[in-house]
């Protein structure tokens, strides 16, 4: 049996909660615990996740920060919280249903011969809701190239958050030298996880647009995405020197 944590992170997430949490536990696992952390939602989304832990005791707990301090803070607390219970698996998603949990029970199976799955939007097999704009396709795709280039990474959807990490590989990540507070974090955590020399691989996923709720997506988040991968590259410049 093993044990699996999902981690996600909500910002008035409030209608999509109820199923997200239903659709993870109808999952073939007999152990998944979900930790929820939510950023003081004034949606309520906070308040009902309180509810859903209470209706399903030791299968989920949630962290309450104070105010939206961003997604990068946010999945680190999620990770340190997972640490202290044990975890075998650690998985990181949306709550928003843009990542479907019908793509875990193949992750969990590339994860016993690799130390990192991503679910992947550009190489074969995966593909982009149709309802995104072709502007938004092709700035998330230029983003991925930008950042692979860059930081030449071998990696082609360095930007999405679907991710299952063995929790003695993601122990080993120096999290305390990881800076993104945006989404940029999910490029920063690849870049660093490839220079240490992790096994990591793709998987293809449909990503579909998110259910309910609102976007929280700018061009402002984007454009200051593309100017902190260059900042990632120096932070990070010695980092091989650690393994
Ligand atoms: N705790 C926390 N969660 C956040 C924050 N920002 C976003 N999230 C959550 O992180 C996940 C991804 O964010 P989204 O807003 O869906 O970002 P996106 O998928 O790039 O864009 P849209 O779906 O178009 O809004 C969702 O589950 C959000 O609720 C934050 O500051 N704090
Ligand atoms: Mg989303």
């Amino acid at each position: 049996m093993t044990r699996i944590t999902v981690i996600l992170p909500t910002y008035n997430e409030v209608e999509n909660l109820t199923q997200i949490t239903t659709e993870l536990w109808s999952l073939s696992f007999s152990d998944l615990n979900i930790v929820i952390v939510d950023d003081g939602s004034p949606d309520g989304t906070g308040e009902l996740a309180e509810q859903i832990s209470a209706r399903n005791p030791g299968k989920m707990d949630v962290i309450h920060r104070q105010k939206k301090l961003g997604l990068g803070s946010a999945y680190i607390a999620g990770f340190k919280f997972a640490f202290q219970q044990n975890a075998e698996i650690i998985v990181q998603m949306d709550s928003d249903f843009s990542h479907s949990p019908s793509y875990l029970p193949g992750f969990l199976e590339h994860i016993t011969r690799n130390e990192l799955v991503i679910g992947s939007r550009y190489i074969e097999g995966g593909s982009l809701d149709d309802r995104w704009g072709m502007g938004r396709k092709l700035l998330s795709r230029f983003g991925n190239s930008y950042a692979r280039a860059i930081l030449k990474l071998p990696i082609h959807d360095c930007t999405g958050g679907f991710r299952v990490w063995r929790n003695d590989v993601l122990e080993k990540m120096p999290l305390e030298v990881i800076r993104s507070e945006g989404y940029v974090f999910q490029i920063e955590m690849v870049f660093v996880a490839h220079r240490l020399g992790f096994k990591i691989i793709e998987s293809p996923i449909y990503f579909e647009d998110r259910r309910s709720g609102q976007s929280k997506m700018t061009l402002r988040i984007q454009l200051e995405a593309a100017f902190r991968v260059w900042q990632i590259l120096y932070l990070h410049r010695g980092l091989e020197a650690l393994i």
